[in-house]
């Protein structure tokens, strides 16, 4: 039986987390429709641009790098694009990227001084014969189709890279509560999937380090048969479990989104000792429109769109 003080204690939380909008994923899921649209963290203003295109029957992959595109311009979003924070030598280096409905997929690693790397990576899937391009060689392909230089270092970010110079603790501070980097899945109306992650990786990173954000298989991965998934935290992780393949993976044996996160955080934490000190998110959904969410530590949420509804839910996680 419920006692009456942990009944209290959980009225106490769903009632905080309907003023803040925000409702528990392992609480009822809504139920399973296309188009949809779900992001990591509380992406809303992502999300609704995506969730634009989708309801007018559009495609989503479109949808995606509309979604993308929003944190990438917004300076208030530290984790992603402009207003990024940089490495530890002051430069903002960004990773992104992009798979379609066709298994087809484009990235970009380490690019600097260009705002929109979702749209580069998509201009190497569509425009190239690779699949990935990296530092001067991406930034030379965007110049050369239509992407403007810009200075990506917001006043506010070379701030906080000055404060954190006067101490320059080596390891990147990994905030387990908050990290905005995106990662996006879509469903259109013709039952078809992408997906985009986009970010400027961890803060004061060492000078040419690379996350798990355009690794194909480790920050996003996408079956049309099957469904996708993406991952946001602490990349290096990410990549040596190569998570969001797994997911993936494991839909295809027969695990639900809810299930195949879980076990691919279990899988990723029995690999990772440190796990306690660190904060990996993971998403999914299957092509029929169920979704799943998972991560280490309390804290990570997701926004999902459909029916016209778009909502930040609070994920399960594997420390109680
Ligand atoms: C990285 N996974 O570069 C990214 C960071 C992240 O929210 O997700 N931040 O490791």
């Amino acid at each position: 039986m419920i006692s009456r003080r942990k009944l209290l204690a959980s009225a106490a939380a769903t009632a905080v987390l309907s003023r803040l909008n925000i409702t528990k994923s392992f609480a009822a899921q809504p139920k399973p429709q296309v188009p949809l649209i779900i992001s990591t963290w509380n992406n809303r203003g992502a999300n609704e641009a995506g969730w634009a295109i989708l309801n007018k029957k559009g495609r989503a992959l479109d949808a995606v790098e509309a979604a993308a595109r929003v944190p990438e311009a917004d300076p208030k979003d530290t984790s992603v694009g402009y207003g990024g924070l940089p490495d530890r030598d002051g430069h903002v280096t960004l990773d992104a990227c992009i798979m379609d409905e066709k298994g087809r997929a484009g990235s970009v690693t380490f690019m600097e001084n260009i705002m929109h790397a979702i749209s580069v990576a998509r201009a190497v899937m569509e425009k190239t014969p690779h699949v990935m391009l990296a530092g001067e060689g991406a930034y030379q392909f965007a110049l050369a189709n239509g992407f403007k230089k810009e200075n990506l270092l917001t006043e506010n970010a070379k701030k906080a890279w000055e404060d954190w110079k006067k101490e320059s603790k080596y390891k990147p501070v990994i905030n387990i509560e908050r990290h905005d980097t995106i990662g996006v899945l879509a469903i259109d109306a013709k039952n078809d999937l992408s997906g985009a992650c986009t970010t400027s990786g961890l803060a004061f990173k060492m000078r040419g380090r690379v996350g798990d954000s355009p690794i194909l298989g480790a920050g996003l991965y996408i079956d049309n048969e099957i469904g996708g998934a993406c991952a946001t935290g602490l990349g290096e992780t990410v990549m040596r479990a190569v998570s969001s393949f797994l997911v993936v993976e494991l839909m295809r044996q027969g695990k639900t989104p809810q299930q195949a996160c879980e076990e691919a955080i279990r899988r990723l934490v029995k690999k990772t000792p440190e796990y306690k000190d660190l904060q990996v998110g993971i998403l999914a959904v299957n092509r029929a429109g169920e979704h799943g969410a998972y991560s280490i530590h309390k804290g990570f949420n997701y926004t999902l769109s459909l029916g016209n509804e778009t909502k930040v839910h609070e994920a399960d996680h594997f420390i109680k």
